[in-house]
């Protein structure tokens, strides 16, 4: 169960953030403050509280706290972006992971090391690493060597055409996870019931178990269904904005 969240209030250079999809056009950043506003109270509505950091302006994508930090029940990690206009996001996350782990339970990810958040998915206590265009094997090591003194596993899944592990495959808890493209058939994860998300809605496969509610992002009505009929209470938030940056449910917070 998660008692507590983080999340970063968009700043206004957000239509400003990474996109692989120019054709959806940029964020509105005051709708972008409306649909973080809701994305809070449902993360409250599941029984956590929320710490809410405030925007950084030099910093377009810095709502998507997700990628600068992995927290778990043991240990934390402030990781080291390979996105370089992200990198500098992790100093501003420090403070508030320190109210929650003491020195010695915080690990650092250091270059020639590079992680992101969005490429990590937990799975009790292993966690499963994306090898991707912004996480590498020498960060993957580090967080191995960091974690594995904490008792958790680490296994690496090489990507090849979604950015982050999270983009496709999110696990939602009692041996489920939502799969999309490439992580339909992945041997990796084999092991786990898969609800398979189809291609017209993958961005929707970024879902997140919150204390036994699965947030669904607005729009993807095959995935609501599917997790509906798998037996989760779901809420529906709007993140279409998000979207544009290539950002979805799980980038907007920590959870742990
Ligand atoms: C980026 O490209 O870094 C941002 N525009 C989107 C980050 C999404 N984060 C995530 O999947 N954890």
């Amino acid at each position: 169960m998660f008692k507590h969240t983080i999340v970063r209030t968009p700043c206004s250079k957000v239509y400003d953030g990474i996109t692989s999809a120019p054709e959806l056009g940029q964020p509105i950043y005051e709708l972008a403050l409306e649909q973080h506003a809701k994305y809070i109270e449902a993360l409250k509505a599941t029984g956590v509280d929320v710490l809410v950091l405030p925007p950084i302006e030099a910093y377009p994508d810095s709502c998507f706290v997700e990628d600068a930090a992995v927290l778990a029940e043991k240990c934390a990690i402030i990781t080291n972006p390979g996105a370089g206009t992200r990198n500098g996001e992790t100093a501003y996350i420090i403070d508030a992971i320190k109210q929650f782990y003491a020195d010695d339970q915080i690990g650092y990810i250091k270059a020639p090391g590079t992680l992101e958040g969005g490429d990590v998915m937990k799975v009790g206590d292993t966690f499963y690493i994306g090898v991707s265009a912004r996480t590498n094997e020498e960060g993957i090591k580090q967080f191995a060597d960091f974690f594995g003194s904490y008792g958790y596993t680490v296994k690496a899944v090489i990507l090849n055409e979604v950015l982050h592990l999270k983009t496709g495959v999110n696990y939602i808890e009692n041996n489920k996870m939502l799969v999309s493209g490439e992580f339909i058939d992945k041997p990796e994860f084999a092991e786990y019931e898969k609800i398979i998300v189809p291609e017209e809605e993958a961005y929707g496969a970024n879902c997140i178990w919150m204390n036994g509610t699965v947030i669904v992002p607005l729009g993807y009505e095959a995935v609501k269904k599917a997790v509906e009929d798998s037996g989760y209470p779901v809420i529906v938030v709007d993140t279409s904005e998000f979207r544009k940056i290539d950002g979805g449910l799980s980038c907007l917070s920590l959870r742990f």
